[in-house]
């Protein structure tokens, strides 16, 4: 009995780990209702008188020894696993999420007016920033005289001659280049819009920047009457604006379009009646457009006697403007979360 109670010491001494359930095991074989400690209490009743005193302490040791080494190992075992959760965190907590950003305002507007117009079956077109005279000017029939040929509006990269030629270097003052490179590229019927960044050698304040962007479009075939121009501008408006939009036209000029208008929509903001963003007027301005001048078709190639086409043009800063009711136009430059945050959830 001696020589099983010292083996069962050696054991529990021996005995090592961090697994709980393992412990646990360890514990019933030793500790439990049919462990070892109760069947050494078993024998221990044929325990001679004499031996019973010195067998009880043993026993009683045995079973100190086994309750302290399990207790320490539990707590041991928990412990570690507290310290290994820190470590890693809670398994079952979500994850924290992404931050994303939005985009901004000017996309969001640029690729609305891009959709509206696919569903009309216009396609996309693009071109270079860096452009020359002809495609800017002289192939949409500015006159030399006209004051967007002057340094004062336009930025030159090279200025090499007051002639009409295509040395001069410039960036583009409107996307209407892109729009003379369709006519000199492609056959009727054409229809594109045309995005993009323009610049123009202006000071910057709250409703002017030197950079900004444009939306213009183009459609030329056989028989293209200002009635269908009129009807486009009037679904681009809906959509835009919201079934409630109204539109009128101004007469006004342009060096490539004839007849030439300015389109209004009606202000949505106060429904026609007038507030402070329409001026109390109940309008506001949003485009240009005109029947495509006979010589601007001719200068691209396109006979003006077989085709005829109407084109537009609006800047992307004044329908982002309407739209989101922004102030001013410089906050479209800056970059400020603050501002930009506020378009994470539109579109
Ligand atoms: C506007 C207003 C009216 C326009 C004309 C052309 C082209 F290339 F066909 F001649 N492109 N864009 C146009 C016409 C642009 O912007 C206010």
């Amino acid at each position: 009995m001696v020589e099983k109670i010292n083996q069962l010491m050696a054991e529990v001494k021996a005995f090592d780990s961090k697994n709980p359930a393992e412990i646990e095991e360890f514990r019933i074989k030793v500790l439990g209702k049919k462990g070892e400690l109760n069947r050494l209490m078993e024998e221990f009743k044929a325990v001679p008188a004499e031996q019973k005193r010195e067998m009880g302490q043993k026993i009683n040791q045995l079973k100190n020894l086994a309750q302290e080494r399990i207790a320490t190992l539990k707590a041991e075992a928990e412990a570690g696993a507290a310290d290994a959760a820190s470590l890693i965190g809670d398994m079952t907590r979500p994850g924290s999420a992404e931050q994303l950003g939005s985009r901004h305002p000017i996309s969001l507007v640029r690729n609305q007016i891009c959709d509206i117009f696919s569903r009309l079956g216009y396609t996309i077109a693009d071109g270079p920033e860096i452009e020359d005279d002809w495609h800017v000017f002289s192939s949409l029939n500015f006159p030399m005289e006209h004051p967007a040929r002057d340094m004062q509006d336009t930025f030159f990269i090279e200025k090499n001659s007051d002639e009409p030629n295509q040395k001069d270097v410039l960036l583009r003052t409107h996307t209407s280049s892109i729009q003379v490179r369709t006519m000199e590229h492609q056959r009727p019927p054409i229809r594109v819009v045309c995005p993009g960044r323009v610049f123009r050698n202006e000071a910057i304040s709250y409703r002017a920047h030197c950079i900004f962007h444009q939306v213009e479009g183009l459609y030329i075939d056989k028989g293209v009457s200002f009635a269908d121009l009129k009807q486009s501008i009037l679904y681009f408006a809906k959509e835009m604006f919201g079934e409630n939009a109204t539109i009128r036209m101004r007469p006004s000029y342009f060096p490539f379009t004839e007849p030439s208008a300015e389109v209004d929509v009606s202000c949505n903001l106060c429904g026609g009646k007038g507030c402070n963003v329409c001026k109390g007027t109940g309008w506001l301005e949003i485009m240009g457009c005109g029947m495509v001048d006979p010589n601007v078709l001719k200068a691209s190639g396109i006979d003006p006697e077989e085709y005829s086409g109407f084109a537009f043009g609006m800047g992307v800063e004044r329908i982002a403007m309407l739209k989101y009711g922004v102030k001013d136009l410089r906050l479209y430059f800056e970059n400020d979360v603050r501002f930009l945050r506020q378009f994470d959830s539109a579109l």
